[in-house]
Parts: structure tokens; C-alpha cells; sequence
């Protein structure tokens, strides 16, 4: 080959190996600080202190804690900088052992940032285990069920990219038949639940349009390694894009009644579940199934680029 396509080449397996940390691009709801080399979300509804590192964990980040003086310099400057917000979660806790405080990856104090406020922590009413950073810089022992806000982190070292799918979520497959990408969570979850990570993944609960899909999706699920997870959860069935919430009738997350969402195939005998069962699944052999909203069981979440945040948000809450 010449010199140019052999250039041409090489370029192309940089970028697709490396390209997006060269980029320096996670998710554009991320803010990347070069002094530190990664990149920090603000996350501005309140939280308690478990829900919020879990948020961080479904975004594939982790809730942020300063690793030294620069790191709690830089990002201090950075929230200062974007908002007015007065204290912040950070991943310190002593859950684990009342008095001894951790970072959530379990290292002590002493290798980490570790400045508390003057007489802190003080374990006020004997309850305090999750650990909180102010604006100035200091740290203080609080409630862990109280609601702050935090602060979500990925290393730019950690990012990994899935090229195909055009996002920092390797575990997405792509299908070029339907031109998106999907994923079978192994972990079960309640439907509200599934809803919202396949969000916190800038993905939805998929939605099965045609019959290729259903096909596909059906593939998906007899190709997952779930047979021996344990747990208490409805084996046979995963969570899809669609429910009954509100009684009025089968209707996608993108609001088209199912009927009209290019596949309808329900189950033999279903759906039998009335009111108590408003959301919607399909079995293994890819037909629906109604089922009960806080039944676990696996889910597949969908993307296909497009913007997620016109969908309906209401049943995403969790408190
Ligand atoms: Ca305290
Ligand atoms: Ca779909
Ligand atoms: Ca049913």
C-alpha cells in the first residue's frame, strides 16, 4: 500500500482503539478537566448518599471523592465556576464500620484528600456515616438518607469506547440490520428501575418495532448467560419499553399505542394480569407478556442516537 492509505490505515486503528480518549469525549453531560484528566458531572437533584453512588455507577462513572489537593482544587474551582451549590456528596462513608472512614473503593483517609471542617466528624446523634465536601473545601460527617447533591467522576484512563454504537458503554451490541444497538442487563431489576438505568445509559427500555426486531431481541435473550443468576426474580420474562400505567391502554415509552408500534404479538392468553399487572415484558420466545411493575426480572435496553430525553420521564423517579 502507499504511504497515504498506509497512514490512512493507521489512523483509522488509532482512532477506533484510541480516538475517543484522544477526543477526550465520555458524554457530553460530563465535563472533562484537563489538570486532572477526567471528566465530572454535576448532579443537581438530591439524593441520599447510596442512591447517588448508585446513579454514578448506572452512568458508568463512580460518586467522586478528591484523590489529592489538586484534584479537590480543581473541581471545587469547576463547581464554582458552573453553579452555586453549598455541599456535595463525595464517596467517603464509614458504612462499613462506624468511626472508620473510607472511600467507596475502599482506601483510607490517609492516601486520599482528607480535610474535615473544625470538629468534624463529630457522628452527630450517634447517625452520621456518609461524608459530605462544602464549597470551601472542607469535609463534614452527615446523615447518609439525607438529599445533597454530587458530584459523578470517570477517569479518562477508564474510558472505554464502543465504537460501533458511538458510546462509552462496551457491552452494547449492534445490529446493523436495525441500525442500533442493544443491551440484555443480566441483573435483575423492577421496571421503574430497568427504565431508568437503560436512561442513566443514554439508552431507553427497548421497544420492539417490526418483527426483525422482536427477532433479534428474542436471539439477544437466548444468547445471554443468564441461566444460573440467583435471586428472587421472575425468570422467563424481560422488561420492555411499553406499560398500561395509567389504564388507558397499551402504550410504547414513545407514547404509540402498541398496536401501532409495528409489533403487537402477545403471549397465548395475554395479557391476563388487569390492573395488576401495567407493565409490559416479553417472554424468551419473544411475545409479550403483561406483568406486575415491581416484578424483577432481566431487561434490554435500546439505542438508536436518538434524543432520550423526549421521552416520557414520569415513571424514571426514584427517590
Ligand atoms: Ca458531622
Ligand atoms: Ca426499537
Ligand atoms: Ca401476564
Amino acid at each position: 500500500m502507499s504511504w497515504f492509505s498506509y497512514l490512512l490505515f493507521i489512523s483509522f486503528v488509532f482512532y477506533g482503539s484510541y480516538g475517543q480518549r484522544e477526543n477526550k469525549f465520555f458524554r457530553k453531560d460530563y465535563h472533562y478537566l484537563e489538570s486532572v484528566e477526567s471528566f465530572y458531572k454535576i448532579q443537581t437533584i438530591p439524593r441520599s448518599w447510596q442512591v447517588a453512588k448508585q446513579i454514578c455507577e448506572w452512568e458508568g462513572a463512580t460518586l467522586f471523592y478528591p484523590e489529592n489537593e489538586v484534584e479537590a482544587n480543581a473541581v471545587l474551582g469547576y463547581v464554582k465556576e458552573a453553579q452555586g451549590y453549598n455541599h456535595f456528596w463525595i464517596g467517603i462513608s464509614s458504612l462499613l464500620a462506624k468511626g472508620v472512614f473510607e472511600t467507596i473503593d475502599g482506601l483510607s483517609l490517609l492516601d486520599v484528600y482528607n480535610k474535615w471542617a473544625t470538629g468534624e466528624p463529630n457522628d452527630g446523634g450517634g447517625e452520621e456515616d456518609c461524608v459530605v465536601l462544602n464549597k470551601e473545601g472542607s469535609m463534614n460527617d452527615d446523615g447518609c438518607w439525607k438529599k445533597h447533591p454530587y458530584i459523578c467522576k470517570k477517569t479518562l484512563a477508564f474510558l472505554e469506547w464502543n465504537t460501533a454504537c458511538k458510546m462509552p458503554y462496551p457491552d452494547y451490541k449492534y445490529n446493523k440490520e436495525l441500525g442500533r444497538c442493544y443491551k440484555f442487563h443480566l441483573s435483575p431489576k423492577n421496571w421503574t428501575e430497568a427504565y431508568t438505568i437503560c436512561s442513566s445509559e443514554l439508552s431507553f427500555l427497548a421497544v420492539i418495532e417490526s418483527q426483525a426486531e422482536a427477532d433479534f431481541l428474542q436471539q439477544l435473550t437466548s444468547l445471554a448467560p443468564k441461566d444460573n443468576i440467583p435471586g428472587n426474580y421472575l425468570r422467563g420474562a424481560v422488561h420492555l419499553g411499553y406499560h398500561n400505567r395509567n389504564g388507558n391502554g397499551w402504550r410504547t415509552i414513545k407514547g404509540t399505542p402498541l398496536e401501532n408500534s409495528g409489533y403487537s404479538r402477545w403471549g397465548g392468553g395475554q395479557p391476563d394480569g388487569g390492573d395488576l399487572e401495567r407493565c409490559g415484558t416479553m417472554f424468551y420466545n419473544g411475545q409479550l407478556n403483561d406483568i406486575a411493575c415491581d416484578r424483577r426480572c432481566f431487561f434490554i435496553c435500546e439505542n438508536d442516537d436518538v434524543d432520550v430525553n423526549n421521552f416520557d420521564d414520569r415513571f424514571a423517579d426514584i427517590s
